[in-house]
């Protein structure tokens, strides 16, 4: 049993089609609260935070949006993740992907206190690797990835607590990476499991052994879930589809190889846009992946093969 805690974070900032910050009600109304409790947890619903006063943060990249706002949100998040760490498993409520520079910086936090490494697994189509001072679109929901690395560009944010080595982060899902972030991550070790290699291996193979890589390390494990991970056909309400997601199956395969390693320890639900959505289809989609990421399944046994 797991002592699940709810943060909303209705954060709309870091894109510019409104309407993720209706995401933590969609979320609710869907029945996140239910499916947890039906599956044996215990589940507190800290309710839906709200930034700070903005302060006057600036950047010289004329591009960028929503600056103060975002550097708002990233430490009433980290602060929010860091103390619900300490209590329990915290599960954030998008909210655009923006929330996530704030809710890996308190997980950080948390994780160096403890003297464990942070693995961090990005669900997601894209990369998420730009740099405030690089962003040619200006949303910041395209960042998180080059703020939890340690990368420059950030320096309107609060330091990042401690970074998560390159070798600790694999996104997963990509199939949409613009020129800038191609040459940062051909640069770096970080895991890109793009369709491509998804495709020829399938969603299970290279699943497990990130997976077995964070066992054999005695690491945290973040995940970050962004709804365009899915295909559109089996989850419409995002600002982002990209064809050729992970099908409904697929991706109750991943949520259920992570919940079978017994190693995330928190998670993020991000880019729901209801008010694109049809009859709140992703919206429950959403929800039963978490059933399955937090241990649903049609039989008990050993699932390993051999
Ligand atoms: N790479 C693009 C940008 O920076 C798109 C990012 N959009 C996302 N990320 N939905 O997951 O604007
Ligand atoms: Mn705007
Ligand atoms: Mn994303
Ligand atoms: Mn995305």
């Amino acid at each position: 049993m797991t002592h699940c805690i709810l943060i909303g974070a209705p954060v709309d900032s870091g894109q510019q089609r409104p309407g993720c910050l209706m995401g933590p009600a969609a979320y609710r109304v869907a029945g996140i609260g239910r499916t947890l409790q039906s599956l044996e947890h215990s589940v507190e619903d800290r309710g839906d935070m709200t930034p700070g006063p903005l302060g006057a943060e600036s950047t010289q990249n004329a591009a960028v949006r929503h600056l103060p706002e975002t550097v708002a949100w990233v430490r009433t998040l980290a602060e929010a993740g860091e103390r619900a760490m300490a209590e329990g498993m915290p599960i954030f409520l998008g909210g655009d992907h923006s929330l996530s520079l704030g809710s890996v910086a308190g997980i950080a936090a948390h994780a160096r206190a403890q003297g464990r490494p942070l693995f961090v697994l990005w669900l997601d189509a894209h990369t998420d690797i730009h740099s405030v001072a690089t962003t040619e679109s200006g949303n910041l929901h395209g960042t998180p990835i080059a703020y939890i690395s340690g990368r420059p560009g950030f320096e309107a944010f609060p330091a990042f607590p401690a970074p998560v080595p390159e070798e600790n982060i694999c996104l997963f899902g990509i199939r949409s990476v613009d020129p800038a972030e191609h040459a940062t991550l051909e640069a770096s070790d970080i895991t890109v499991n793009d369709m491509r290699v998804l495709d020829e291996f399938g969603f299970a193979v290279p699943m497990r052994a990130f997976l077995e890589k964070v066992r054999a390390a005695n690491g945290m494990l973040h995940v970050s879930l962004d709804v365009d991970f899915l295909d559109p056909s089996v989850a419409p309400a995002v600002g982002t589809t990209v064809p050729g997601g992970a099908t409904f199956r697929e991706a109750h395969l991943v949520c259920e190889l992570i919940h079978e390693s017994g190693l995330m320890t928190s998670l993020d639900l991000v880019e729901l846009n209801p008010f694109l959505d049809e009859r709140g289809k992703t919206a429950r989609m959403m929800v039963d992946l978490v059933g399955s990421l937090m241990g649903r399944k049609v039989f008990d046994r050993p699932t390993r093969s051999g």
